[in-house]
């Protein structure tokens, strides 16, 4: 049964209240203002009183929650809409952190982080390869010392990157590699690394919003081994996000050297973690494992017996994008489909749903 800690009940005394700014300051915060139809968990969930109670914390670095809800603010279409912009805004903001949390990870107060990430040898789910095109695993991960990705400032960001780099120079033999800062591209090579997949784009509206693209591109690069089978994201939504991936379908070969990565880089970089809520990110969508491990899968027929993959989907636990990830469409039958829960359960456990949701996913897909 995790402590209460996060889970309200006996909280430690509240961080102290910013001061009112001026002696005019109006005893009640106005209230924030969703748009029109915006049913994000930020808004079904923060109530005025809820407001009040929280405008005037700041968290350790002095992240608000006006600040927090920003996205949620702007985007009408934000399924979540806040962000955390360090370790303590899942503490400081826990009033309304907690109820979303539950909510979108489907948890209650009796379940928490599950700790287990060890190698896996798992059957080949398509050994002709011929449905599953690519195998990607990426977690998300932030260091504990420093503010996260979308109130960070530029030298605390620049601080972060070396630091980074320098753990990445303990990787063994077989993930050693590259480390390219978007600094020292042109325009040109940048476009072209991220039309080849290589380098990551600037934040979309959402993330712009969050504040997550200032500064861009200073302090973010991309580190890649030499066979581009490992990769780490550097100051993208999360200080990190560290993959591991190959074409086809084989998921233990790329989970394994998911782990091996980590194994090499977690004792030069404290993490930000919590017992209870595991690793802490951006987004609280990603706590927990803070893993997506994914396929790009190939289904002609079950695209056209659409009820009967959203069946075997939702029985494994697993989700569905678009070809192109989040919120975009399924392009020439390609479907995006990974692990729907972060929280709660394991690496392992997750790569095992990911396994046999593929697999009869791919039995289905036979049988039609
Ligand atoms: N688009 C934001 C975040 C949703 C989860 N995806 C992340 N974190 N990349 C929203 O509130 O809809």
């Amino acid at each position: 049964m995790p402590s209460a800690r996060f889970w309200i009940k006996s909280r430690p005394a509240w961080p102290e209240e910013s001061p009112p700014s001026h002696p005019g300051m109006k005893a009640d915060p106005s209230q924030p203002r969703f748009p029109a139809g915006a049913n994000s968990l930020i808004a079904t969930h923060l109530s005025p009183d809820l407001y009040r109670s929280l405008a005037r914390i700041r968290s350790k670095s002095g992240f608000t929650l006006d600040a927090a809800i920003r996205s949620g603010l702007k985007n009408p279409d934000s399924s979540i809409g806040i962000y955390a912009g360090d370790s303590d805004s899942y503490a400081c903001f826990a009033p309304v952190m907690t109820p979303i949390i539950r909510d979108y990870h489907k948890i209650n107060d009796t379940q928490g982080h599950l700790e287990q990430f060890t190698p896996v040898h798992l059957s080949n789910p398509d050994p002709e390869g011929r449905y599953i095109r690519s195998t990607r695993i990426r977690v998300a991960r932030n260091l504990k010392d420093l503010p996260f990705c979308c109130h960070i400032r530029a030298g605390e960001r620049v601080k972060l990157e070396k630091r980074v780099i320098r753990a990445l120079e303990k990787l063994p033999e077989g993930l050693a590699g590259d480390y390219i800062s978007f600094n020292s591209l042109s325009q040109k090579d940048y476009t072209g690394l991220v039309q080849k997949k290589l380098a990551f784009p600037k934040g979309d509206r959402f993330q712009e919003a969050a504040g997550l693209n200032r500064d861009f591109p200073l302090a973010r690069g991309v580190f890649l081994s030499h066979d581009k089978g490992f990769r780490v994201w550097v100051n993208e939504e999360d200080h990190l996000r560290i993959m591991a991936l190959e074409s086809g379908p084989d998921l233990s070969a790329v989970f394994n050297r998911l782990c091996s990565g980590l194994d090499a880089l977690s004792p030069h970089l404290a993490f930000a973690f919590d017992p209870e809520l595991g690793f802490l990110s951006s987004c609280p969508t990603n706590i927990g494992t803070a893993m997506r491990a994914g396929v790009h899968i190939r289904l002609k027929k079950l695209e056209q017996a659409r009820d009967t993959l959203n069946r075997i989907v939702a029985r494994h636990h697993l989700q569905i994008r678009g070809t192109g990830g989040e919120k975009t469409a399924v392009n020439q039958s390609v479907f995006d489909i990974s692990n729907a829960r972060r929280l709660g359960v394991s690496a392992n456990d997750i790569i095992r749903d990911l396994h046999t949701g593929i697999s009869a996913i791919i039995e289905a897909e036979k049988n039609l």
